[in-house]
């Protein structure tokens, strides 16, 4: 059986789609990031970089980040068929996944998010936020081009869906304008029945 270190609203909402998705069974241990829960000494004893999403496995291996742990639930549950044979389609999985999390969620979201983490005043603050939010707007361009006139981010639904289904909830929270193809893709990615499953683990 899997335990996932989840905190529900943050990026790990992400991995319970994809739990979901791909029929895995699960418990789920709640690691509250608001509450600083990341920083108690268990968690750290369980993942040293005190983030969410991880995953211990069956073995008592842990797993930690978003793109190794939904790139490696889509290849363990080979019946859900999110993880392609063919290698062009996994490597574009990997760049879209690399660019949501590595730019779109930690170098733009991050910014709009938590700009105390960076600097103490005011100003300083709001200068921050406002570059993770042009940088935002700038991801979901790009992401929007990407996605063109798919239903999908990458044509049918991948393991990429699930980095941009946290990104576009975000970006609704946080009022930033979502391209229309995007927006059309959250509303799809909500009525998928794993979502729908999923959405008790999604409310903060
Ligand atoms: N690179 C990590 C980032 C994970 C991450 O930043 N998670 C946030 C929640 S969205 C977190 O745990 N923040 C707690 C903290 O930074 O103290 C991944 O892809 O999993």
């Amino acid at each position: 059986m899997l335990t996932f270190f989840h905190s529900p609203g943050s990026c790990s909402n992400g991995i319970a789609l994809m739990l979901h998705e791909v029929g895995a069974e699960f418990d789920c241990h709640v690691v509250n990031v608001r509450k600083g829960d990341q920083k108690a000494p268990e968690y750290r004893a369980l993942n040293p970089k005190g983030k969410v999403p991880a995953i211990r496995m069956a073995d008592g291996g842990v797993l930690t980040e978003f793109p190794a742990i939904a790139c490696w639930l889509a290849e363990t549950h080979p019946d859900a068929g999110l993880w392609p044979g063919d290698a062009l389609a996994r490597a574009r999985i990997c760049e879209a996944l690399d660019f949501m999390i590595g730019s779109v969620h930690m170098r733009a979201f991050t910014f709009v998010k938590m700009p105390q983490k960076f600097i103490d005043t005011d100003e300083g603050q709001a200068a921050i936020r406002a570059h993770g939010l042009a940088e935002v707007e700038r991801g979901l361009a790009i992401l929007s081009d990407t996605m063109g006139a798919d239903d999908y981010l990458l044509g049918d639904f991948s393991v990429a869906d699930a980095a941009l289904f946290f990104l576009l909830c975000w970006a609704e929270e946080e009022g930033i304008a979502i391209p229309d193809n995007l927006a059309a893709c959250l509303a799809r990615i909500r009525a998928r029945s794993a979502c729908v499953a999923a959405a008790p683990l999604l409310r903060r």
